[in-house]
């Protein structure tokens, strides 16, 4: 999916453009806010006019990222902000993913790119810039910036190796190829500490979601041949201990630490939904999964917002996870 010929033109249209609106996609995380913050960053620096949009608020643990206080954080965005703008949404994979009114900022918007790296991505964009093959969209990003002449500064490494990190899982995922190293070489080069990033970003817990994550582990339920393993959360849980809920990435992968266990599950209860976390090895595809709740995602790690009962959308899960379309491309596309 992704050719030269994409490539130089993105960057084309980042290079002429002189105002640039980068959007996030809901429930931020590291990548989507990393990519974003650096291109943000780097826009400043050139002189251009630029604004970085999120539905959801800037989770704390972020908070180092250049320019983090200028989030502008709404669930339908001014449409100024896109008018006369390049919109380049950022590790988003559909628009609905993303502000409520991503479609009025599209057709506002002078001209529109996708940076991505999420295999199921509908091409929403007049350009999209999609490589299933890339471990983090933040290694697309560097590359764009290794070509934009510009430079990175340590703020901006340290942001994009924070969003290379946590989306292949510390170079662990076995989406983690030898160019996701490059990318970390660069960024350490420029000034990136994974010391002090790690501290931040992982080793900085409170007591209260610790807890949390024992009520869900003390809840570990295996089945399907012990290839299959799931835990929940209920609202009231989440609300009675104070934690956000960015304190729970990275629970669900604590299930694949079970030997044997291909397929892990993660069901969060909201206000009128469930959010769902998958996490899975060859040959199941959590993808598979989520899609059949309404979500997706990659292979190795998706999600959905389940919409029902907390005890009807648990039910499902663990018959989809059963008998359902769980053996899905296993290739890392
Ligand atoms: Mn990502």
């Amino acid at each position: 999916m992704l050719s030269g010929e994409t490539f130089l033109e993105a960057f084309a249209k980042l290079k002429n453009h002189g105002a640039w609106t980068l959007v996030c996609h809901e429930h931020p995380d590291g990548d989507t806010l990393g990519s974003a913050f650096a291109l943000y960053s780097l826009a400043k620096r050139c002189g251009k006019r630029a604004a970085i949009v999120s539905k959801d608020p800037l989770p704390p643990v972020f908070s180092f990222f250049p320019y983090s206080g200028e989030l502008v954080c709404a669930s339908s965005a001014p449409r100024s902000l896109a008018e006369g703008a390049l919109l380049i949404a950022v590790d988003m994979s559909t628009a609905e993913r993303s502000v409520d009114n991503f479609g009025e900022l599209l057709s506002v918007c002078e001209d529109s790119l996708c940076i991505d790296h999420h295999g199921d991505n509908r091409l929403f964009c007049k350009t999209n810039l999609v490589d299933p093959g890339a471990s983090a969209t933040a290694e697309i990003v560097v590359r764009l910036m290794e070509l934009y002449g510009e430079g990175i500064t340590a703020d901006e490494a340290a942001a994009l190796y924070t969003a290379l990190s946590t989306d292949n899982g510390s170079f662990r995922f076995s989406s983690t190829t030898a160019e996701s190293h490059r990318c970390a070489g660069i960024l350490l080069e420029a000034g990136a500490k994974p010391d002090e990033i790690d501290d931040r970003v992982s080793q900085n817990m409170s007591a209260a979601s610790l807890r949390l994550w024992g009520l869900a582990l003390s809840r570990t339920e295996t089945f399907g041949g012990g290839e299959r393993a799931i835990f929940w959360l209920r609202r009231k849980e989440l609300e009675e201990s104070g934690a956000g809920s960015a304190e729970l990435d990275g629970l669900v992968n604590m299930l694949l630490r079970i030997k044997g266990v291909k397929l892990a599950l993660f069901l969060t209860e909201y206000d009128g939904y469930c959010k769902l976390s998958v996490r899975a090895r060859p040959p199941y595809s959590a993808r598979a999964v989520a899609a059949a709740f309404g979500g997706g995602g990659h292979p190795c790690a998706a999600g959905a917002k389940a919409a029902g009962a907390f005890d009807d959308v648990l039910e499902r899960l663990k018959k989809e996870a059963l008998n359902g379309a769980v053996l899905g491309d296993t290739s890392r596309k």
